[in-house]
């Protein structure tokens, strides 16, 4: 193929709701669910586990929607089984998980490793390959020890990558065996913006916004660097296994032909993804990103950049929503990070017309085909590397009213997991590397900030009796669909 017509955007006008299937896919693209562990575990003093930042962060009055916390969560730690026969029967071949941190090391130093907590991730990988399923594991996704925040200030010192390091071998040496597909951090964005920055998720920091999310987010990437030589040092060979990182990002299309918007709409991708991506493929943050933000942007050492070149087997991409994007001289949005874009985000249309179907959660609108042009331009800007769709899905709000058939017949669900999928096989069509997708999510569950008010899931979570799982119809849906039977039929008329 003429490097040229690579990852052009194709005709998407043949993508109809109804007509994705298996078979527009390689035969060997895995699909899968994923979760991660402050949502679904539960058991949270259970096992030895120690404390991480979200159980303190959501014992703050105000922080969480519903005054709730993940404690117990969808006790996924005593129902493993169960849902591993779900993830089995709906016919996915893998399933995202992430270790909780502080199962392993409960207070993060890394001097005793928690055997109970170990056992309880060997059980889960162990029962996942029993039942054929393959384990993608995340080291960190946001429960960082409560300890190494209090004694050190978490993710703002530089001593956390050592920390991390302990932490990410310890899981190598002890899962490598059987765990071929790692993640070492999941979103650093999030942690670093709403963490650091807006103090909307744990640490719930927000006092000097204007230099700590640089500063979380320069440490992540150094952390994963570290975890990643190590894996690439003393285990890949022998278990042969990848390592990557997960991103999110919206797509920002530019909200008008004016060139000062379509200006805005690349540097808002830069403040998103060349921030983590940058780094590792052309060794420093974005041009962009150093003119707005100057010296309050860390600076890397030449032994750094080294670290950090090419240190990633694969991208992982969490991907929901899109945005149009114009130029805005002062950011109306609040806060430094937003500032120094100099842009706004809408979702109205200069014409009128909304970018997409809202769904429950203020953020997230139904644009299938910014994930098309979101995977086009990673591969790109990056040199085509291979991509994992590590997140993609949608949420439906909370509603004790409504009977539990309505809330099962997730309609607007499945419409949006069929027209994303048939993006992301268009942007395969069209020369990107992409290698896997993975819903979010398995199962309802503890939505962050939002609690339990907003349900993600392809499966039910029944809260007021005892915690029993439904599948909804787009659960039934991937079922039909990964059987081969979704999608062919409507094809051939
Ligand atoms: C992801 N945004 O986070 C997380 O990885 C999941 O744990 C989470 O449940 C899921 O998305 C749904 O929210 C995001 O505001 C949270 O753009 C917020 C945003 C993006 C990603």
């Amino acid at each position: 193929m003429a490097k040229k017509e690579m990852f052009e955007d194709g005709d998407a006008s043949n993508v109809d709701a109804g007509t994705v299937s298996r078979s527009d896919f390689p035969p060997d693209f895995v699909f899968g669910v994923a979760t991660s562990a402050y949502q679904v575990e539960g058991a949270s003093s259970e096992g030895g586990r120690g404390p991480s930042i979200w159980d303190t962060f959501c014992r703050n009055k105000g922080k969480i929607v519903d005054g709730s916390h993940g404690d117990i969560a969808v006790d996924q730690y005593h129902r493993y089984k169960e849902d591993v026969d779900l993830i089995a029967k709906l016919g996915f071949q893998a399933y995202r998980f992430s270790i909780s941190w502080s199962r392993i090391f409960p207070d993060g130093l890394g001097t005793n490793s928690n055997t109970e907590g170990i056992t309880y991730y060997n059980n889960l990988i162990n029962y996942l390959l029993e039942k054929g399923i393959q384990p993608y594991a995340t080291l960190y996704h946001w429960d960082l020890p409560q300890y190494l925040h209090e004694s050190m200030g978490g993710w703002l010192n530089k001593q956390i990558v050592k920390y991390f390091a302990i932490y990410a071998e310890t899981c190598f040496s002890s899962f490598g065996d059987r765990v071929k597909s790692w993640i070492t951090i999941n979103e650093p964005l999030q942690t670093a913006v709403n963490g650091y920055g807006y103090g909307i998720f744990a640490p719930g920091r927000s006092e000097n916004s204007s230099i700590e999310p640089y500063l979380a987010a320069h440490h992540q990437l150094l952390a994963h660097a570290t975890a990643v030589s190590i894996y690439r040092k003393n285990y890949k060979e022998k278990q042969g296994g990848q390592i990557g990182l997960v991103l999110d990002c919206e797509w920002a299309e530019a909200n008008s032909e004016k060139n000062e918007d379509k200006v805005a709409a690349a540097s808002r991708l830069e403040f998103q993804l060349g921030w983590y991506l940058n780094p590792i493929y052309y060794g420093d943050y974005p041009e962009v990103m150093r003119k707005e933000l100057g010296d309050r942007l860390p600076k890397f050492s030449d032994e750094e950049i080294e670290l950090l070149r090419n240190c990633v087997d694969f991208v992982g991409l969490n991907h929901y929503t899109s945005r149009f994007i114009a130029y805005a001289e002062e950011s109306p949005e609040e806060g430094d990070f937003y500032k120094a874009q100099r842009m706004a985000r809408i979702v109205e249309w200069e014409g009128g017309g909304f970018i997409g179907e809202k769904a429950a959660s203020e953020w997230l609108f139904v644009v299938p085909w910014g994930i098309r042009k979101v995977l086009n331009y990673i591969a790109q800007r990056y040199h085509n590397p291979p991509i994992y769709v590590t997140e993609n899905g949608m949420d439906d709000e909370e509603n004790e009213m409504c009977p539990i058939h309505e809330m099962l017949d997730d309609k607007l669900r499945v419409i949006y997991f069929k027209r994303y999928l048939a993006e992301v096989s268009q942007a395969i069509k069209g020369g990107a590397d992409v290698r896997g997708y993975f819903a979010w999510s398995l199962l309802d569950n503890f939505e962050w900030a939002q609690g339990y008010t907003k349900r993600f899931g392809l499966i039910y979570v029944d809260y007021k009796n005892g915690l029993s799982r439904h599948p909804k119809s787009s659960a039934y849906w991937f079922l039909r669909f990964l059987k081969g039977s979704e999608g062919e039929h409507s094809k051939k008329e």
